[in-house]
């Protein structure tokens, strides 16, 4: 019965199962952690470390035939070795444990002289029994007990790995990236020819999409590198497509499925809400299931407070500051005070608050309050001409007397050749005054 069993598996319709996981950039984030006293390592390394070893634990518990790591290793192609080693001895339990491991080279891993991926090559260079480094588009055809399955590895692509400098000459990003598709549809083609059509075949891609979301639902490929058409991924030849490079899990088609796992740990704040996790797969020809599994990752807690009206500001703050949102979190408070309420905070009471927590930073903003006033002047109810209007604001900003007599003049050149809409202009410039808006730049990590 169970040569039977066996010889089913290995049919045509054989189903492979596949850990998936990416973006992992061990080294990252530490100034979001501290040192550790026991081990003189930072934290985020520690929890870094932990997070890929729960990865590595289910991969053998299934087992899994086959992992795939869709890039971005470390954080750039030169980790420091204690940062290498923690990445090795994970993966080494995979060679150990005799699971094919492929190992896609992402643009953090790349580095900036000369070609492959300077992190991850090693892996080739030492033989590690089973492990492929995907650092050129090329097929791979992998034996794993429950039978064959062809990987094309697509790792990062820059424009000198399909162009040569004349190719892009005077041409726009819009222009390159044509181009690129272009010839990235060619190569792509050539692989897809040679693929046998009844073993299930894995796309293993680190790129951007054109259709990713990130964060609050913004399109994120605007303006930034080379992204690859959707219509060039989804497509019947391939049973699962493996993405790495965004780092909020996404699936971006059913049929075949393609899927960002998303990064394993939150590498800073732009990463607060996100679920972390790695994507289980049931690789078949044409009906390949998966499932996203959670990772229990440290929480990043961003506590936004505004106390400029507050009468007891330090008793709203503290009481803002809720046990079960610091511990053991990593916190970023920031809270807006006015010039007045200075003395009314104590830091040594905030500090004490967040003491349990894993890691904090306290970020007081002081709100100006001459930006926030409304002249009563202006005030809606006041019928005043666009130039008187313009005057009363004007005598309200001492920093912009050295210009009045210009921005006058300006003014009522304006009014005399064109028919702008003026009150609405000057109330915008009443309105336009500076709002600090805390915010992390987020592409820069992915
Ligand atoms: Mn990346």
């Amino acid at each position: 019965m169970r040569v039977v069993l066996r010889s089913l598996s290995r049919s045509p319709l054989h189903m492979i199962k596949i850990l998936h996981l990416s973006d992992i950039h061990m080294g990252s984030g530490f100034s979001h952690g501290r040192i550790n006293p026991a081990t003189g390592l930072n934290t985020r390394l520690e929890d870094f470390v932990a997070t890929l070893k729960r990865c590595i634990d289910r991969a053998l518990a299934e087992p899994v035939d086959l992992v795939l790591f869709g890039g971005d290793a470390f954080p750039d192609a030169t980790p420091p070795p204690y940062v290498q080693q923690a990445f090795a001895s994970q993966f080494r339990r995979l060679a150990d444990a005799n699971i094919p491991t492929v190992l896609l080279v992402g643009n953090h891993d790349q580095h900036s002289q000369g070609e492959g991926g300077a992190s991850l090559c090693i892996y080739r260079t030492l033989g590690v029994p089973g492990f492929i480094v995907g650092d050129r588009l090329e097929t791979h055809r992998i034996q794993t007990p429950s039978g064959d399955v062809q990987v094309i590895t697509l790792p990062w692509l820059t424009r000198s790995t399909l162009l040569t400098r004349p190719d892009t000459e005077g041409l726009s990003m819009g222009e390159v990236n044509h181009l690129l598709s272009d010839r990235l549809r060619v190569a792509l083609e050539g692989e897809i020819r040679r693929l046998e059509p009844t073993v299930p075949t894995v796309l293993l891609a680190h790129a951007m999409i054109d259709t990713a979301l990130f964060g609050a639902e913004r399109f994120l490929a605007v303006g930034k590198g080379f992204t690859l058409p959707m219509a060039l991924l989804a497509r019947p030849c391939f049973d699962y497509v493996a993405l790495g490079h965004v780092h909020r899990h996404q699936v971006l088609c059913n049929q075949p499925p393609i899927v960002y796992p998303g990064s394993i740990e939150r590498v800073d704040f732009s990463e607060e809400q996100e679920d972390k996790g790695y994507v289980l797969v049931e690789l078949q020809r044409e009906h390949t299931q998966f499932e996203f599994c959670p990772l229990p990752v440290r929480p990043f807690r961003t506590i936004e407070v505004d106390l400029t009206e507050a009468k007891e500001p330090e008793a709203k703050l503290l009481n803002t500051l809720q046990p079960e949102l610091i511990q053991d979190a990593v916190v970023r408070l920031i809270y807006y005070f006015r010039a007045d309420q200075v003395d009314q905070i104590q830091p040594n009471r905030l500090h004490e608050a967040l003491a349990t927590a894993h890691t904090y930073t306290i970020q007081p903003e002081l709100v100006s309050q001459t930006a926030r006033t409304r002249l009563p002047e202006l005030d809606v109810s006041n019928q005043l001409d666009p130039l008187e209007a313009l005057r009363t604001y004007l005598t309200n900003r001492e920093d912009l007397q050295d210009i009045e007599a210009d921005i006058l003049q300006a003014a009522q050149g304006l009014l005399t050749h064109e028919t702008v809409e003026f009150p609405d202009f000057a109330k915008s410039v009443v309105e336009a005054e500076p709002v600090s808006e805390p915010q992390d730049t987020q592409l820069k990590l992915l």
